[in-house]
C-alpha cells in the first residue's frame, strides 16, 4: 500500500491537487492561483489551511441546511456504521433506517407522496425520474408521450440525462448534449426579461411558452414539465406568483406528469419545508430531494413518487432500476438526525417568521448602491443584481467579470458569497441569526464597494 507522507502545509496540498479534476473549473486558472484549502467547518464558519476564517453564506454547495460541527449527526452515522454499515435493499431486503426514513419523508411531503426511492446525488435521482416517466408511459400504451420540457437556465444535474434536463448550454456544447427527447423553454426572469410587463403579466407569458411547446410538439408526444419551485443555479429566480398556478393548469390539462426538482428549495430553504408549499404546487408527481436531506453530511437523494405513477409503476412488472447504495443505512442515519434537528430547533419556523424577514428588509438596503439593480429573496435564498445601469436594467459587458470581481473581493473579505454571471446569491444555512444577517451584510457591503471601485477604474 502507498503510504503518503504527512505534509500539512498549503503548498504541499496545493501541489498534490493538481492531479485532481475539479468539477466546474478552469484549471489553468485554478493553478495559476493555488486551490484554496478548507481545513475545518463549525456553525456557518470556514477555516482555510492559512488559518483565515469565512463566514459561507452559501452552505456549503446550498446544502449544510443545519450548520456545520453536529456532533449528533457525526454520532448517528458512527453507532450505524458499527451495528450495519451497509446492506443492500434489493432482493425483498430492507433495514430500520430506510425504513424509518421513508416514513418521516412520507409524512413531511405533500399528501400525493407515499412513495420513495433513494439514490446518492440530485443527479440521480433525476435520472431516475427520467427512467419513471419513460416506464409510466410505455406501461400506460403512450410510447409516444416522452420528450421532458424543461427551462433554460435550469440545473439538474451532470449525468448525461439530468444535464440534458438542464438548460445550460455550456453543459451541453461539448457533451453532444442535450440527449433527443429534451426540450427547454424561456424562464420566469422577470428582472432581466419582463420589460415593460408586471412580474404578474410575465409569469402567465412564461407559463404560456409551455403551453405553446407542448402543441408545437403534440401533447401526445410530450410526457413531463420539470422545474426548480425556484431556479438555483441559474441565479435565484423567484417566479411571479402567477407562474405556478398556470403550470400546473397546462400539466393537468395536457396530461403531463409534473417534477419539482426540490433539490435547493427543499428542507426548510425558504421558510417551508419544501419550495412547493410556497407557491401552492400541490399536484406534482415527483419530488427530487437531495442536499438538505442529509445538510451534505454523507451523500443521499430520494425521488418522492406520487399515488398514481406508482401504482402504474408496480402493476405487476419489475422496475430494473438501482444503485449499490440506494437508501444506505449510514446516509438514512444521517438523514433521520438531520431532519430531528431541523424540527426540534424549529428551523424552518425561524426561516419563515424572523430571519428570512429580516434577510429581505435588510438586502433592501443595497438598493442604494450604485451596482445594485434588484435584491430578492425567500426565505434563505436570495439574490443580489449588480448591473450597469439601474434605469434600464443595463448589465456589463462581458457579463460574469463584474460578478466574478465581486465574489474575489467576498472570499478576500472572508466572505463566501456565489455568483452566477454578476447575479450575487446567498443561501445559508438555517441556523442563521439576526446577528449572522448583519455580519453578512457588513462584509457584503465591503465587497460591492471593492467592486464599485474597479469598476469605477475601468
Ligand atoms: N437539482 C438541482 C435543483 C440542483 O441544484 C441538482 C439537481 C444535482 O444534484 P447533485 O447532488 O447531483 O449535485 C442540483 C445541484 C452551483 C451548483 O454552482 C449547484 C448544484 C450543484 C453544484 C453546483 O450553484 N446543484
Amino acid at each position: 500500500m502507498t503510504v503518503l507522507p504527512k505534509r500539512n502545509s498549503t503548498a504541499a496540498w496545493q501541489a498534490q491537487d493538481r492531479r485532481h479534476v475539479h468539477p466546474f473549473t478552469d484549471h489553468a486558472d485554478l493553478h495559476r492561483h493555488g486551490s484554496r484549502v478548507i481545513t475545518r467547518a463549525e456553525g456557518t464558519y470556514l477555516w482555510d489551511s492559512e488559518g483565515n476564517q469565512l463566514l459561507d453564506a452559501f452552505a456549503g454547495l446550498w446544502c449544510v441546511n443545519v450548520g456545520y460541527g453536529r456532533k449528533s449527526i457525526a454520532e448517528a452515522a458512527y453507532r450505524q456504521l458499527q451495528e450495519l454499515p451497509y446492506y443492500n435493499t434489493f432482493f425483498k431486503t430492507t433495514h430500520p433506517a430506510v425504513a424509518e426514513l421513508s416514513e418521516i419523508l412520507v409524512g413531511l411531503t405533500p399528501k400525493q407522496f407515499n412513495h420513495v426511492f433513494y439514490g446518492l446525488s440530485g443527479s440521480d435521482a433525476n435520472d431516475t425520474i427520467v427512467r419513471m416517466v419513460r416506464t409510466y408511459w410505455n406501461l400506460q400504451k403512450k410510447p409516444n408521450k416522452k420528450t421532458i420540457i424543461s427551462r433554460i437556465y435550469a440545473y439538474h444535474g451532470s449525468t448525461m440525462a439530468s444535464a440534458s434536463l438542464g438548460g445550460m448550454n455550456y453543459m451541453h456544447e461539448l457533451a453532444d448534449l442535450p440527449l433527443p427527447g429534451f426540450v427547454h423553454v424561456r424562464r420566469p426572469y422577470w428582472y432581466a426579461e419582463g420589460g415593460d410587463l408586471s412580474p404578474e403579466e410575465f409569469g402567465k407569458l412564461c407559463a404560456k411558452a409551455i403551453e405553446d411547446k407542448i402543441l408545437e410538439l403534440g401533447p401526445d408526444n410530450v410526457g413531463a414539465f420539470i422545474g426548480e419551485p425556484i431556479m438555483g443555479a441559474g441565479g435565484v429566480v423567484i417566479p411571479p406568483s402567477t407562474y405556478w398556478p398556470a403550470v400546473q393548469d397546462i400539466c393537468k390539462k395536457y396530461d403531463l406528469l409534473l417534477i419539482a426538482d426540490e433539490v435547493i428549495c427543499g428542507f426548510g430553504r425558504t421558510g417551508h419545508w419544501f419550495g412547493s408549499e410556497h407557491f401552492g404546487i400541490d399536484s406534482a408527481d415527483f419530488m427530487t430531494l437531495a442536499k438538505g436531506l442529509s445538510s451534505g453530511y454523507l451523500p443521499i437523494s430520494a425521488v418522492m413518487i406520487s399515488d398514481r405513477v406508482a401504482e402504474v409503476l408496480s402493476s405487476g412488472v419489475d422496475f430494473n432500476h438501482g444503485y449499490t447504495y440506494s437508501g444506505h443505512p449510514a446516509a438514512c442515519a444521517v438523514a433521520i438526525e438531520n431532519i430531528r434537528i431541523l424540527e426540534d430547533e424549529k428551523l424552518v419556523e425561524r426561516v419563515h417568521d424572523e430571519t428570512g424577514p429580516y434577510l429581505a428588509k435588510r438586502l433592501r438596503e443595497l438598493l442604494d448602491h450604485p451596482l445594485v439593480g434588484e435584491v430578492r429573496n425567500v426565505g434563505l435564498m436570495g439574490a443580489i443584481e449588480l448591473v450597469k445601469d439601474k434605469k434600464t436594467r443595463k448589465t456589463f459587458e462581458p457579463v460574469g467579470e463584474v460578478g466574478t470581481l465581486c465574489r474575489d473581493h467576498c472570499f478576500a473579505n472572508g466572505l463566501v458569497m456565489r455568483a452566477t454571471k454578476d447575479t450575487m446569491m446567498i443561501s445559508p444555512p438555517l441556523t442563521w441569526t439576526k446577528e449572522n444577517v448583519d455580519e453578512f451584510m457588513r462584509l457584503a457591503t465591503i465587497a460591492l464597494d471593492l467592486t464599485a471601485k474597479d469598476v469605477g477604474k475601468k
